[in-house]
């Protein structure tokens, strides 16, 4: 951005979610433009795996607009009906950095992981986003570098061997592949160029989905928001900087609900029955997919 660029006043987010270890991360960072997303180590017991949600923006990528990318907690490692506090909190955490709603979710899937094709994708976005949010989802396919190894085109794997069609069609065909393994994020660019288009195409189309969760949860931020800003909007402050004030607190904002105990709780408090229902849905369907998974090893 040069130096005459208005401040940003408008703000592009987008959310990743996906089973554990499927380079979630990784595409964080790719997106985000900088490595600022941990990456968890190939063994399953690594320190740094995703448990908790984490939120960057990047100020230069899109002219005039901020880019907020939201890596999601694991909404598969869930134990139980009754002892998900903390997996609710996190989820609590992270709803609240993606609100008023995502832009787009983009759903990670390796190519190399046939686990990936017992997770209902479809029913966990749902469940968790609602039904409108597979008509704002692009399908990302991880691990691409696997498939060479193996001789298998990415076209035959994605029209043929891969088991998500029916996630595909709900996504109208919305899917990018990536070889995500390395942090060298020049080797990135053709990657990026093709999210573009497809985020363009949706964005054309419609702005963001709502729901009674992000409905709630918006009103008490921004109730929070409207408090800070009286303090440093002026009678004289324009429109733009206006905006950019807004985004500009939306971001300490979320900064805060990480590091402020209270202000985490009430958030939390403020979603827990929506909470309370996805849970209920999500622990059926991981008690499915082990199920499966169990039978199928
Ligand atoms: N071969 C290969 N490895 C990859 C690819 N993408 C990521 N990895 C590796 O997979 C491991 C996990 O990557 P992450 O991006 O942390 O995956 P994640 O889904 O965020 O993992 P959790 O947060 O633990 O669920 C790292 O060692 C990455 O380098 C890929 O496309 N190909
Ligand atoms: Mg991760």
């Amino acid at each position: 951005m040069s130096s005459i660029d208005p401040p940003a006043a408008a703000e592009i987010r987008l959310l990743l979610i996906g089973p554990p270890k499927v380079g979630q991360s990784s595409i964080a960072n790719v997106l985000a433009g900088r490595n600022v997303f941990p990456i968890a180590a190939s063994s399953s017991s690594s320190k740094t795996a995703t448990k908790s949600p984490r939120h960057y923006t990047n100020k230069t990528i899109l002219s005039n607009k901020h880019l907020l990318i939201v890596d999601a907690p694991p909404l598969f490692v869930l134990k139980n009906s009754t002892s998900n506090e903390a997996e609710m909190k996190s989820l609590a955490e992270c709803i609240a950095y993606i609100s008023p709603g995502p832009h787009a979710i983009f759903l990670i899937l390796s190519c190399d992981d046939k686990k990936n094709d017992l997770f209902d994708m479809e029913k966990i976005v749902t469940t968790v986003f609602g039904s409108e949010a597979l008509k704002q989802s692009i399908v990302v396919f991880t691990n691409i570098d696997r498939l060479t190894e193996k001789n298998i085109s990415v076209e035959d794997f994605i029209n043929n061997q891969c088991k998500q069609q029916s996630l595909l069609d709900a996504c109208d065909r919305r899917y990018l592949t990536i070889d995500s393994s390395t942090n060298d994020l020049t080797k990135h660019e053709t990657f990026i160029k093709q999210a573009l288009i497809l985020l363009n195409n949706l964005w054309e189309k419609q702005t963001i989905f709502k729901s009674d969760m992000f409905n709630t949860i918006e009103k008490e931020l921004q109730h929070i928001e409207q408090h800070r800003l009286q303090d440093l909007l002026k009678p004289d402050t324009s429109i733009v900087e206006q905006g950019a004030m807004k985004l500009a607190v939306r971001e300490q904002l979320r900064d805060d609900i990480h590091s402020h105990r209270e202000l985490a709780d009430s958030t939390f408090f403020t979603l827990q029955t929506h909470l309370q229902t996805i849970f209920k849905s999500l622990v059926q369907e991981v008690a499915r997919y082990f199920e499966e998974n169990i039978a199928s090893s």
